[in-house]
């Protein structure tokens, strides 16, 4: 009985070694390329960081690729295809590609996601079709909105005497559903429409930002006390960093982005507190680590991901943005 029950177990064992090779042996030959608009935003290089992660648990490769450009963005399609990856997770330069990267993914027979950016067809209608994770952009910019009138209100501010900065970049659909919740949120507050002045950014980068916002900070010097909001981090500390080159002083100004990443973390851990205020914390384990499993599982095992996937935000503030991080599973 002893002897039977040791030969079952080293043929178990043998059979699930032989599984085992066989599954890990499928998982290198999987390739998946992670192609991003802006390589150099914190945000990206940690959803980079969690795509790899994905790679090293189950053994395929992420090959990452920046594209600031829909030129670039094409070159690095065919090279995914030339170097033999089965699929590809993109964040567009420019979601108004959308039908010219289906194409083009299709032509090379590569599977495709979209990650924070939803392509648009010529109507500028969403391609539903498209595999897509992104953000709740409306609801996360409606929780920026609540947290800038609470703390207009624990600063006991008079809202005539606010000036809003809404950094705009309105050829991106999330950016404008974002200030739009934004907008909402602090119009149900009682914050005067008439304070709110948009400032179009041309890139979103804190530079473009800083511009933009420079520009509304010149043409109103009575105001009192601002507040800024964007579609993401680099939006806000751009508006920041303009107040403070115009002589807006921290205790008057309110800034929350979107994000999370290094460039608020780094803010945060400032000694002294500056307009940055807050942040609402987004997941880049989600939209990196997820997004690349999901790609494997596709290409490995044939199940189909969900079509779309909107991920939520908590608000995060130098007191507590530790604990949000830990919460959202990104520390
Ligand atoms: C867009 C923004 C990024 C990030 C992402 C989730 O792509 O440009 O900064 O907020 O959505």
């Amino acid at each position: 009985m002893r002897f039977l029950n040791s030969v079952a177990l080293a043929a178990g064992l043998g059979l699930s070694t032989i599984a085992g090779l066989a599954t890990s042996a499928m998982a290198e030959d999987v390739k998946i390329g992670f192609v991003v608009k802006q390589p150099e935003e914190p945000w990206f290089q940690d959803e980079w960081k969690f795509a790899d992660q994905a790679g090293a648990e189950k053994g395929f490769k992420v090959v990452k690729i920046g594209a600031a450009d829909g030129e670039q963005l094409m070159a690095a399609i065919d090279n995914l295809a030339a170097q033999g990856a089965q699929g590809f997770i993109v964040c567009t330069p420019d979601v108004n590609l959308g039908p010219a990267i289906v194409a083009r993914a299709e032509a090379a027979g590569l599977k495709l996601m979209t990650v924070d950016d939803r392509l648009v067809d010529a109507s500028g209608a969403e391609i539903e079709d498209v595999v897509h994770m992104g953000i709740s952009a409306r609801k996360i910019g409606e929780a920026v909105g609540g947290a800038l009138a609470a703390e207009i209100a624990a600063r006991g501010w008079d809202m005539a005497e606010v000036g809003a900065l809404k950094i705009s970049y309105d050829q991106l659909p999330t950016a404008v559903d974002r200030t739009g919740g934004a907008v909402d949120a602090l119009l149900a507050a009682g914050f005067p429409e008439a304070n709110i002045h948009d400032a179009p950014q041309t890139r979103t980068d804190t530079e473009a930002a800083l511009n933009a916002a420079t520009v509304v900070l010149n043409q109103h010097p009575e105001v009192k006390h601002w507040i800024a909001f964007g579609l993401n981090d680099e939006a806000v500390l751009g508006a920041v960093r303009a107040a403070e080159s115009a002589g807006v002083s921290a205790a008057d100004m309110i800034g929350v982005g979107i994000g999370g990443a290094a460039s608020a973390i780094n803010e945060f851990e400032k000694p002294d507190a500056t307009g940055f205020f807050g942040t609402v914390v987004i997941s880049p384990k989600r939209h990196g680590y997820e997004t690349a499993m999901n790609m494997y599982e596709w290409i490995a095992n044939g199940i189909v991901p969900e079509k779309l996937i909107l991920t939520a935000g908590a608000l995060a503030k130098r007191d507590d943005y530790q604990q949000v991080l830990v919460d959202l599973g990104v520390n």
